[in-house]
């Protein structure tokens, strides 16, 4: 019988597998690794056979991470990276070629609009970013060399979801692949592959490591595609995960359905206090009642995650409120213990070009995102009370 989500998030690793029982699995810090003989050595190389060869190509903790990963998410193999944008970059290059293009949904990541751009400017693979709320304006916006659809669910950091399953119906009809960053919800709370997504890619930085203490990347999906992805963009343009990562983000797996749970009763909470503030003028929250895609929201996916973005009416009047939080950080990153606030248009995508940052993205200079952490809800409430009093 296949085993629950929370108990596969803990029993990723059969501890009688391992030389002396050890729980938790033996890290590895080793940069290469001895063959036993010059036949072996040859054979790992040409891929004959199994065996560790040199940590930039595979490291048996990562090996662990990227299969507990895999298997969180459904899919047949995980490969690890040094960041996020290590993963994006390596699944994107591998996938395309001058000529292409990549279409993409209305909001991403500041780093990953730049990647793209630099994508463009440099090796002319083409992008465009598309409102992706009518699955008929994806269809419509699919040209004969889109060879990707990249969409990120809910967007960072407007929040706005994406169909998943009429996307996928969209892009495979055109013989494209769906790539999915999950960064925001984990896969305690969606999972891209199931609807139809080739390959799912996260930010293992926020909620899987979720502890605030490491950079690293995952992507996941067919074992022949990130095979081909290991051993050319990850082999030799060298994002590599380090074995120490692996290692924390393998502990922080056991609490990702508990923290997960939490995020989201506190980010509920949150919101309706922000949703009902005098001062507050918008706030985006899936788990909000008048989400407006909420009938989405509760289809894809488990529980609304714990990111808010709200806007307050004047620049000055958000700059006052991060300024003035105690409890709350004033830092980029989300999807750790700590509650994090920040300004997008001048520190996350302060790289997009202001005019497709406010009129294509949908982002405001007054936005603020937050990042719920796991303190007591009343706490982060009292200190966004205080901060807001500030106005
Ligand atoms: C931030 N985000 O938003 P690395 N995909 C998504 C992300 O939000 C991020 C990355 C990829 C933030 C970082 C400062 C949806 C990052 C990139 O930072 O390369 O692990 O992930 O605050």
């Amino acid at each position: 019988m296949e085993r629950e989500f929370d108990t596969r998030s803990i029993h990723w690793m059969e501890p009688k597998r391992e030389v002396h029982g050890s729980l938790t699995p033996p890290l590895y810090l080793s940069s290469t690794f001895v063959f036993p003989t010059a036949e072996a050595g040859e054979a790992r190389f040409a891929g004959l056979e199994d065996g560790m060869i040199y940590s930039r190509l595979g490291n048996p903790t990562v090996a662990v991470l990227e299969q507990a990963v895999a298997d969180l998410e459904q899919g047949e193999a995980g490969l690890a990276f040094g960041s996020g944008m290590g993963a994006i970059s390596a699944v994107l290059i591998a996938m395309v070629e001058s000529g292409d293009h990549i279409l993409c949904s209305e909001g991403l990541y500041g780093c990953t609009y730049g990647l793209l751009a630099m994508l463009k400017q440099k090796f002319k693979v083409d992008f465009s970013l598309i409102d992706m709320s009518d699955p008929a304006k994806v269809a419509a916006a699919m040209r004969p060399e889109t060879k990707v659809v990249y969409v990120e669910t809910p967007i960072n950091p407007t929040l706005k979801l994406v169909d998943l399953k009429a996307v996928s119906e969209i892009a495979h009809a055109h013989g494209a692949q769906l790539v999915v960053d999950n960064t925001f919800l984990s896969p305690a709370l969606q999972q891209p592959l199931l609807l139809g997504a080739d390959v799912v890619v996260h930010s293992a930085t926020k909620y899987l490591g979720g502890h605030g203490d490491l950079i690293a990347g995952v992507a996941v999906g067919r074992k022949a595609f990130l095979d081909e992805v290991r051993m050319s963009t990850l082999k030799d343009i060298g994002a590599v995960m380090a074995p120490m990562e692996a290692w924390l983000i393998l502990r922080g797996l056991k609490t990702l359905p508990v923290r997960m749970e939490r995020h989201c009763a506190n980010a509920m909470k949150v919101a309706e206090y922000l949703a009902g503030h005098e001062k507050v003028t918008r706030v985006d929250y899936p788990g909000l009642a008048d989400f407006p895609q909420k009938e989405l929201a509760e289809r894809q996916m488990r529980g609304p995650g714990g990111v808010i973005s709200f806007e307050v009416a004047t620049l000055e009047a958000g700059r006052k409120v991060l300024n003035s939080v105690r409890l709350a950080q004033l830092a980029v990153s989300l999807g750790e213990a700590t509650t994090l606030i920040q300004h997008p248009a001048s520190m996350t995508h302060s790289v997009v070009p202001p005019e497709v940052r406010r009129e294509e993205m949908g982002i405001s200079d007054g936005l603020i995102r937050i990042s719920v952490g796991l303190e007591a809800a009343q706490d982060i409430i009292a200190d966004l009370e205080q901060a807001l009093a500030e106005i």
